[in-house]
């Protein structure tokens, strides 16, 4: 009998944990990033400011199809902003903007990151680009 409740508990406690642990992997799923910018013209045009040291707004989340115009300015010095998987490599400059279009045509995610020496914190100048599903 004692065997019985034991195999009773244990299935219980195996159930548990494999419903929690399915809520977990639901949760981490509905839990990516908004979606950055906004269509125009069928469109997702994203306005990114850079600055020492990084990107607003990061990370940058499209949709997977979605044609993507980057619009970007930076905020103090001249920074770059590439995303070598969609062939990306802008220069920004103060004052100027750039702008680059492509489509999001991969996805996942990837890495956005400066390519002008902009100083100190150069090196780790880097940004989020998540193409979601
Ligand atoms: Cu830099």
């Amino acid at each position: 009998m004692k065997k019985y409740y034991l195999a009773v508990i244990s299935a219980f406690c195996f159930s548990v944990f494999v419903c929690a642990y399915s809520l977990a992997l639901d949760d981490a799923k509905t839990k990516l990033p908004e979606l950055s910018g906004k269509i125009e013209n069928g469109v997702r045009v994203v306005k990114v400011k850079a600055f020492r040291y990084g990107y607003d707004p990061d990370p940058i989340a499209v949709k997977l199809g979605e044609k993507v115009r980057i619009v970007a300015v930076t905020s103090d010095v001249t920074h770059g902003l590439a995303i070598s998987e969609f062939n990306i490599n802008l220069m920004i400059e103060p004052g100027e903007t750039e702008t680059a279009e492509f489509l999001a045509d991969k996805e996942g995610e990837f890495t956005i990151y400066c390519t002008v020496y902009c100083g100190s914190g150069h090196v780790n100048m880097r940004g989020k680009f998540i193409v979601e599903k």
